[in-house]
Formats: structure tokens, C-alpha cells, sequence
């Protein structure tokens, strides 16, 4: 009798012909949000909340991306020596935490899945990017363009992009600019067949002994 188990799944992903030349020229590929969402039924619980610190800092939001479950509570603490401000007004979900002083931080709960574009009302070159997921199953690329995602149970999944510098068309892309922007996607580390009673899982990422759910 075999038992399937959860597993850490991962990939690569490549930008190419991005319209910002420090990505061209530095390869640099953080920022893309990856998740996975069931095909086939709901997840089997709902995601855990998270905190988390987006912080600002030399008049910047920082890390610049970032993804959570819904529930979640962002935090953005204030470590400049000048006033702050953070707001959501035309995406996801509209916030606006007023203008507060430095060494405070004010934080924002996000209720429903969505992209959440945040900026500063007094500082227009201060951005990010807040992807609010339903699934307990996420992770933001690294400067290599490097994903991991742990714990993933067998069953069928579709698997989620959102990159800030998509061109028009919303917040996800269609599959045909992803196909054109980016590649290297190991989508058979994303076959993960069927929890079947009696049927080993197929997972291909994990080359290490499969352990449980962590
Ligand atoms: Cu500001």
C-alpha cells in the first residue's frame, strides 16, 4: 500500500524581454509571484494568516513584493526620518493608513484575494505589490527567478503568475504573454497526480525521501 505525500515543489522562471533594462541588463527576476490553486476541490483548509512587515525605508516599500493568504496583516513601519503614508485607492482592496510620523508603523488586514497596488500619497515614486492568495500554497521568485513552495499535497493544481510589469489586460496575463515572457516554468515538477488510495504519487520535484506536511 502506497501513501502519497505532501511535497516541496519547485522552479525557475526567466523574464525575458522585460521593458525595465535593470531586469535585461542584471537578469534580475524577483517579484513574480507564483501560486497554486486546487482544480478540483477546496483547499482542504484555509490558509493560516500571516504578519508581515512590508517596511519603508530610503523612501522605498520594502521587499517591494510580497504575498500572503488572505487574513493576513501587513504591517508598514515607518524607518525613515520623514512622514509616510501607504495606500491602495483602484485594486485589490482600497486602504489608505493616513500620513504618520517616523519610528511608527501602521498596518492593513487584507480580507479578500486579490493584487494589491500600494503606494505613498507624498512620495510618487514609492510602489508595491501586495498578491493577497486563497491558497496556503505561494512563493515570490528570488533574484535568480528560483521558487520553492513546501507542503504541497498530491492532487491537481492550476498554477497562478501575477508580475507587476505585465502589459494591459489585468492582473493575470494571458497564457500567451506568459508563454512569451517567460520561460523555464518546470511545470512537470508541477505534476502532481490525484491522491488515489493504493496509487503512488507521481510527484517529479522532490529528490529527497518524501516526508510529511510541514
Ligand atoms: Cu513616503
Amino acid at each position: 500500500m502506497f501513501t502519497a505525500y505532501a511535497a516541496p515543489i519547485s522552479g525557475t522562471v526567466e523574464i525575458t524581454n522585460s521593458r525595465d533594462a535593470a531586469v535585461r541588463k542584471h537578469k534580475d527576476y524577483t517579484g513574480v509571484v507564483v501560486w497554486l490553486e486546487t482544480a478540483d476541490r477546496a483547499p482542504s483548509s484555509p490558509p493560516t494568516p500571516k504578519r508581515v512587515q512590508m517596511i519603508q525605508r530610503d523612501k522605498r516599500f520594502n521587499p517591494h513584493v510580497i504575498a500572503v493568504p488572505v487574513g493576513s496583516t501587513v504591517a508598514f513601519p515607518n524607518f525613515d526620518p520623514i512622514f509616510h503614508n501607504a495606500f491602495s485607492s483602484f485594486s485589490g482592496q482600497p486602504f489608505d493608513v493616513g500620513l504618520y510620523p517616523p519610528g511608527t508603523s501602521r498596518s492593513v488586514t487584507f480580507r479578500r484575494d486579490g493584487v494589491v497596488r500600494v503606494f505613498c500619497n507624498i512620495h510618487q515614486t514609492m510602489s508595491a505589490i501586495i498578491v493577497v492568495v486563497k491558497t496556503p500554497w505561494y512563493a515570490v521568485t528570488n533574484a535568480q527567478g528560483g521558487y520553492q513552495i513546501a507542503g504541497v499535497p498530491p492532487g491537481d493544481y492550476r498554477l497562478r503568475v501575477f508580475y507587476e510589469r505585465a502589459p494591459a489586460g489585468g492582473p493575470f496575463p494571458s497564457r500567451e504573454w506568459w508563454r512569451r515572457a517567460l520561460r523555464g516554468f518546470l511545470f512537470d515538477s508541477l505534476v502532481i497526480t490525484r491522491s488515489v488510495e493504493g496509487a503512488r504519487s507521481r510527484t517529479s520535484s522532490p529528490k529527497t525521501p518524501p516526508s510529511g506536511r510541514d
